[in-house]
């Protein structure tokens, strides 16, 4: 855990609360508590002062009597990250700055194809916003309601249509930030080319708040689909999967939006906890796809390619059952059942999460090898394989032996070996040339792992440009860099 040299001194955060006025700060213990609270209740942190500036110049005035006096400082969005990063430590001696009250779309505009947004808005407000002015924002994630956009950057996020769009990283063309000096870079160009020297906005872009608040972007719009088609699918198995991927993206011209793998022991977990739902196809099954294929032409065509796309697997024996979404509604309850696995998981008592990417020919092998690793590690254990494997990333999460009470000791000591089960999964993981961490970051909860996998010049050059850029070492301290 990281240590404070010293509290802020009340004169500070005296100077800190004039800058933002009554409205944007607090101290009180109700208020503050879910944002000093983790996703998973994992960290519980404590701040001297909640703080919620409305504008760019009020961020850059208290990170600026920050550095003066020396305070770190933990920016959040809408708290939803699973890696601890908007978590302050438990010493209590930073400052939360939330950037909720933040929330203005700049402009959009439609012919450039851009949206210029504050980072305080909620990624679904951007979606639909994107929508009304007949364009698509494609970020997609289940936290979509809660998570900002400043988050989503900073964690350069994934979700479910990187396969077609890209990582947050590639949604950006322009971001405003407050550097940890407390001056402003302004970079809110909405330019498709600028080979102008370095392109700084990527330090920033998952960054995790380590380098500096982002204020505001340029996103990238993109031409709204006329036709989508939703499909849920009973595979033989993930080596399956797989192919068919790579058959439904040449069957129908590549419109391929998100391939979602899903294990019977994950949809299994939603059915039981998750009300409303109910099981697609008739039979269970060890494997499902979730397809979502998307097209700029409203002439039912792509259904048809998906439908002989579909076929041609079915008779291959890729595919052992399949049911197309007769309706928006439809596609929506398919979705809901993906979109809660991280929810229904929760009520299966503990689990390790491993948030891994392989090269996509390489899911069905790992998947396999990390299994029968975690069962010899843990005898009873069960793996929940799920995730965005179009684009090889695996969340292969364990859930403890079902036989154990989900709560007291027993939990308590699964969750003790979380270290030792991330090494068992995450060596395996290296072998192939993968990530530790594919979309979630490392925040607090991957330091160490990211110091044992990452060598030793790529930690040397993230030191650098942590020093570099933020010498006093006030910006989200102890969070990313080892
Ligand atoms: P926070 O949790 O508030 O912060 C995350 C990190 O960014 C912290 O280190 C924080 O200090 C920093 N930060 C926040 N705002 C700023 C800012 N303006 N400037 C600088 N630093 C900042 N993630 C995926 O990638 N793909 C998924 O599919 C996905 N699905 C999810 C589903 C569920 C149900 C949940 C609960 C989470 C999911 N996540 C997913 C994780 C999470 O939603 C993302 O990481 C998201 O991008 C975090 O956004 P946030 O606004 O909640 O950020
Ligand atoms: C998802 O894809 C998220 O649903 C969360 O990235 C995965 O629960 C998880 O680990
Ligand atoms: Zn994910």
């Amino acid at each position: 855990m990281a240590t404070v040299l010293h509290q802020p001194s009340a004169v500070s955060l005296e100077r800190i609360k004039s800058v933002v006025g009554p409205k944007g700060w607090t101290t009180d213990p109700a208020d503050m508590a879910p944002l000093l609270l983790e996703e998973r209740g994992h960290y519980r942190g404590r701040a001297a002062l909640l703080v919620r500036p409305a504008s760019t110049a009020e961020v850059a005035e208290v990170v600026r009597i920050c550095a003066e006096t020396g305070t770190p400082v933990v920016p959040q969005g809408g708290n939803t990250g699973m890696m601890g990063g908007a978590t302050p430590f438990e010493h209590g001696g930073e400052v939360l700055l939330s950037l909720s009250r933040m929330n203005r779309i700049r402009a959009i505009d439609p012919l450039n194809y851009t949206m210029t947004a504050e980072a305080g808005c909620v990624l679904a407000n951007l979606q639909k916003a994107a929508d009304d002015a007949d364009r698509l924002f494609p970020l997609s994630l289940g936290a979509e309601g809660t998570c900002q956009i400043g988050g989503n950057l900073s964690t350069n996020a994934g979700g479910v249509q990187v396969l077609r769009y890209g990582m947050a990283r590639d949604l950006v063309l322009g971001l405003e930030v407050v550097l940890p000096d407390g001056r402003v870079l302004e970079g809110l160009r909405g330019l498709r080319k600028d080979n102008t020297g370095y392109d700084l906005k990527q330090l920033f872009l998952g960054a995790e708040g380590t380098l500096g608040i982002i204020t505001a972007a340029v996103l990238k719009l993109f031409p709204r689909p006329r036709e989508n088609e939703t499909a849920f699918l009973a595979v033989r198995d993930p080596a399956a999967a797989i192919e068919l991927l790579a058959r439904i993206r040449s069957g129908t011209g590549d419109a391929v939006t998100a391939f979602e793998l899903i294990s019977r022991t994950a949809l299994g977990m939603v059915l039981r906890h998750i009300p409303g739902t109910s099981d697609p196809l008739a039979e269970p099954h060890q494997w499902y796809v979730l397809v979502e294929c998307a097209s700029g032409d409203s002439g039912g065509g792509l259904r048809d390619a998906l439908e002989r796309a579909l076929a041609g697997a079915l008779e291959a024996g890729l595919i052992l059952d399949a049911t197309l979404a007769a309706s928006a509604q439809q596609s929506k309850a398919m979705w809901r059942l993906r979109d809660s696995i991280t929810e229904a998981q929760k009520h299966e008592g503990g689990s390790i999460k491993h948030d891994v990417s392989v090269p996509v020919s390489s899911v069905a092998t790992f998947i396999a090898e990390a299994s029968t690793a975690v069962e010899r590690a843990v005898p009873g254990i069960r793996p929940v394989a799920f995730g965005h494997v179009g684009d090889g990333n695996i969340h292969f999460n364990v859930s403890q032996p079902g036989s154990e009470p989900r709560e007291g000791a027993p939990l308590a000591a699964f969750l003790a070996r979380w270290e030792e089960v991330n090494r068992v999964v995450h060596d395996i993981v290296a072998r192939m040339n993968g990530s530790i961490s594919a979309e979630h970051g490392i925040g607090r909860r991957k330091v160490g792992e990211l110091a044992h996998y990452k060598s030793p010049i790529e930690i040397e050059l993230m030191q650098t440009l942590k020093r570099t850029l933020d010498p006093k070492n006030i910006m989200n301290p102890g969070k990313v860099v080892p």
